[in-house]
């Protein structure tokens, strides 16, 4: 069985070139980009559970996109999609608990109803958070910002048994840190803002992710990141 701390070898993105896999024939298929923070939630939670061996990853180019993709894997056209048991499920949030619900490895969603309580509250909270941030690159960002991170600091203060937002590892942090690891890195590189001042919960929590394997190899290349935002959401930059 493969194990988290196995680097795996990032397969080229499969383009409009590109043959479809044979589709419905019993392989569990995670449908990626690289560079999809929607999709990374996903992937870590797979890494995480174990289950390179049960679910193969297969990335697309969402740039030069092959049309069978859209046709006959999943009409929405996205990523994150998962193919298992005959069908193809989407959402992000909703493969997490699905991956989470339907295959062995370490649950990523507490039973504790404390902390299943505060992690649906911060869950619901998720897409608030990522839009509070991207709208903040339109005006003043380090300041308008600031609320977004001010609400991860406080929500890290609730348990602690550990240094996640529920305490240990789970689907908050998983649903969390990929917004957060473009954010710190676009704000340090374009705004030469560190988002972690004022905020040690948050600087110690980013600390504590980056020693999750499962989390660590689904790292985008910074530069691309970088790069990304530049052209889509940093035009006058
Ligand atoms: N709400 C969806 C959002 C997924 C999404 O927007 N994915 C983007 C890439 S990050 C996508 O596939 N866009 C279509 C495209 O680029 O062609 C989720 O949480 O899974």
């Amino acid at each position: 069985m493969a194990t988290a701390g196995v680097q795996e070898v990032r397969v080229p993105p499969l383009t409009s070139t590109s043959e479809p896999p044979s589709l419905f024939d019993g392989t569990t298929r995670l449908y990626i980009s690289y560079v999809c923070p929607f999709a990374q939630r996903v992937w870590i939670t797979r890494n995480y559970k174990g289950l390179q061996d049960k679910i193969k990853l297969v990335p697309i180019d969402l740039q030069n996109k092959p049309a069978w993709y859209k046709e006959k894997v999943y009409p929405e056209s996205k990523v994150p999609a998962l193919e298992h048991n005959g069908k193809v499920v989407g959402e992000s949030i909703d493969l997490i608990k699905y991956v989470d619900d339907n295959f062995d490895g370490p649950s990523v969603i507490p039973s504790d109803p404390a902390k299943k309580e505060f992690g649906e509250q911060l869950i619901s909270h998720v897409d608030t958070f990522t839009r509070e941030l991207y709208t903040s690159l339109k005006g003043d960002p380090i300041q308008q910002s600031s609320p977004a991170f001010d609400y991860l600091e406080n929500a890290l203060g609730k348990f602690d048994d550990g240094p996640f937002f529920l305490g240990q590892f789970s689907w908050v942090d998983i649903a969390y840190v990929p917004f957060v690891e473009r954010f710190q890195l676009v704000f340090s590189e374009v705004f030469k803002h560190d988002i972690t001042e004022g905020r040690p919960k948050l600087a110690a929590w980013i600390e504590e992710v980056n020693k999750i394997s499962a989390y660590t190899q689904t790292r985008a290349d910074p530069k691309e990141l970088v790069d990304i935002f530049k052209k889509r959401f940093l035009a006058q930059q």
